[in-house]
């Protein structure tokens, strides 16, 4: 399998750490997907990474269709549930942690993106994405609780997700105050970051 992805990428870090996580072998591809010339596009219509390619060619995206092929691969360290209430709960955390990064990601392109002028920049639309993140921070912290991980005291799919979002907030936004405002979930950040599949794939 080729991983077509970016090391800055919060959704490629959770296809990587998966990966460790499940013992599989890959190649990753680096693609970035902003320069002019990216072939991104050939393997996934989209544009985005991370964009998986099989044996056969054929490409799956996006990282949470990747996550759950990936986890049906191997049952080793079996990452989502496979049925009910547990299941829902575990994608529901995903959704959570995916949604913080695609509003943090928003607001950095409102703020940043080359092809935008200035006067074009919507500081209205970067505070509303910001509600998001702070948001649902909030509800990160409050699931997790004083739990030892999100859905209870297994690592899952949802510790994983909820680790990217919160690296990936600590590598752009260092001015968010999140450790200090949730020691919880710094705490679980840190614990995270003791895996070999968390230290090994720090946003750079
Ligand atoms: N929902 C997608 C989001 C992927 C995504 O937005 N990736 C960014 C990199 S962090 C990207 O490739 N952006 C390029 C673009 O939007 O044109 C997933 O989970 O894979």
């Amino acid at each position: 399998m080729k991983l077509i992805g970016a090391t800055a990428s919060p959704y490629v870090r959770k296809v990587r750490i998966v990966m460790a996580e499940k013992k599989l072998d890959y190649q990753f591809v680096q693609e970035n997907v902003w320069a002019d010339d990216t072939h991104i596009s050939a393997s996934n219509p989209l544009g985005k990474v991370p964009c998986l390619v099989m044996e056969g060619g054929e490409a799956v995206f996006d990282s949470r269709v990747i996550v759950e092929y990936l986890d049906t691969l191997s049952p080793v360290g079996k990452l989502i549930p496979s049925q009910g209430r547990e299941r829902a709960e575990v994608k529901t955390w995903e959704a959570l942690a995916d949604g913080v990064m695609d509003a943090g990601i928003l607001a950095r392109l409102e703020a940043t993106w080359v092809h935008r002028k200035d006067s074009e920049r919507s500081q209205a639309w970067i505070d509303r994405q910001l509600l998001k993140v702070n948001d649902g921070l909030k509800s990160m912290s409050q699931g997790l609780g004083d739990k030892p991980y999100c859905s209870g005291i297994h690592l899952s799919l949802s510790d994983i997700a909820v680790g990217c979002a919160l690296g990936w907030l600590e590598f752009r936004f260092p001015e968010i105050a999140w450790r200090s405002e949730y020691p919880n979930l710094g705490k679980l950040l840190d614990k995270l970051m003791q895996r070999p599949s968390f230290a090994d794939t720090k946003p750079a």
